[in-house]
Order: C-alpha cells, then sequence, then structure tokens
C-alpha cells in the first residue's frame, strides 16, 4: 500500500479525511502542509493547481475532493469501518447528507472564517450576515433530523459523519448552536468523543491560535 495524504490538521476537509484514516488505522504517509515543508507544498500545487486539502495520492494517482477520496479508500483500501453501506439505496442516504454537512455547515462556517483574513476595508458583513442565516437554519432542520438518530444516518458511523464531525466542531465555534437545538449539541458532543475525531482534534490542538477570528477556550 502506497497512500500517500497532503493536508493539515487544523483544516476541517482534511480532518474529514483523517477521520475515515484513523477510523480504520490505515496506513499512510501524512505530508503536512505549511511554511516549515514547502516541497510538500510544491508537490501538492503540482498535483492539483486549485489548491485546495486535502489530495490523496494512491500509487502515483491523485484523488481529489474529501468525499471522493473517503469512497476511494472504501473501494481500495477497506477496512473493518464501512463507511459507505453496501446497499445503494442505504448509500445515497449518506451522500445526502454528506453533501449537506459540505454544503450547508461547512460552507457558511468558512464564510464567517474566512472574512476575518480580508483585508481591511475588503470585510463582507451582508454576506456574513447570511452565513448566519444560513447556519441556524442549517441548525434548525438538523435538529428535527436527528431525533431519533444516534449517528447522520442512523445506528452506523458513515462517511457523513466524517463530514459533520469538523463542520459542526468550528460551525458552533464561529457561530453558536443554540441551546434549543439540543439534538445538535449532544451530536457535536457524540462527535467530539468518537476516538477518530478526538484524535485529530487533539493533533489540531497545537495551531489553534492560528484560528483567524479566535479559538474559544473550550472543546
Ligand atoms: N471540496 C473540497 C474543499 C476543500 C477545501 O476547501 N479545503 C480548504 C481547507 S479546509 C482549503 O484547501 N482551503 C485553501 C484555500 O481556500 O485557499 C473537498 O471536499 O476536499
Amino acid at each position: 500500500m502506497s497512500l500517500t495524504l497532503y493536508a493539515h490538521p487544523f483544516s476541517s476537509y482534511s480532518q474529514k479525511v483523517l477521520i475515515a484514516l484513523y477510523e480504520n488505522d490505515t496506513p499512510f504517509t501524512y505530508r503536512v502542509l505549511g511554511p516549515e515543508d514547502p516541497e510538500a507544498g510544491a508537490e501538492w500545487a503540482a498535483l492539483w493547481p486549485m489548491k485546495r486539502m486535502p489530495v490523496l495520492v494512491d500509487a502515483g494517482t491523485a484523488v481529489l475532493e474529501s468525499t471522493v477520496i473517503i469512497e476511494h479508500l472504501g473501494l481500495f483500501h477497506p477496512g473493518p469501518v464501512r463507511l459507505l453501506p453496501a446497499d445503494a439505496k442505504a448509500a445515497l442516504a449518506v451522500r445526502m447528507m454528506d453533501r449537506y454537512f459540505d454544503n450547508y455547515v461547512m460552507t457558511p462556517m468558512q464564510a464567517i472564517v474566512f472574512d476575518h483574513l480580508r483585508p481591511a476595508g475588503e470585510r463582507d458583513p451582508y454576506g456574513v450576515a447570511r452565513a448566519r442565516e444560513q447556519l441556524d437554519d442549517a441548525y434548525r432542520w438538523l435538529d428535527r433530523a436527528l431525533a431519533q438518530r444516534h449517528w447522520a444516518c442512523g445506528d452506523d458511523f458513515t462517511l457523513a459523519d466524517c463530514a459533520a464531525a469538523p463542520s459542526l466542531f468550528y460551525a458552533d465555534w464561529v457561530h453558536r448552536i443554540d441551546t434549543a437545538f439540543g439534538h445538535v449539541r449532544a451530536y457535536r458532543a457524540r462527535l467530539l468523543a468518537r476516538p477518530s475525531f478526538a484524535r485529530a482534534v487533539d493533533e489540531a490542538r497545537p495551531f489553534r491560535k492560528l484560528f483567524p477570528p479566535g479559538a474559544p477556550d473550550r472543546d
């Protein structure tokens, strides 16, 4: 097996894939992207000019996009924890929730974070207010969806939970999940207790001071 992951411990989409790797104890070479290793950065930019992390290289072939990377791992490097159900209809529900977390939790969360990186005078208060509304809508919808579920799609931990963990983790930092959404708050706590995600969170602790809006003193 020759797997190389270009990623960073504090990056939410990198964590999504790290969870999948840790769930199955899948061995891989970790190329951490950052100023300490310009060579890794140059390799990554050559592999994927969009310069988005993570990128997985499997026996010389680049695999792009966190969801596709996790599906690739399930197909080519399966382990005991199956993150996509074998049943195609059940898998569709998992993919739907994966899209939900990426599009409606991760995206507005990132909009708020990246607004802090804009130069003074280029900030986007309208966009940030809209992102906050989207997060409230997303929390409200999710709270109902989770009422009878342990994980995002039921009893089994899946791809959708890999997406949920970092998105809800950081979303709560930038836009607190209201106490009215008890199911979402309890689910986030369950995700934090999952050993694969707890490991990813621990590995990212040294980087908290870099969180653009400022990291809260919890989690
Ligand atoms: N759709 C991509 C999103 C990846 C992504 O946005 N990664 C962020 C880090 S969490 C990134 O590379 N950001 C760099 C940038 O925006 O310049 C995926 O699922 O892998």
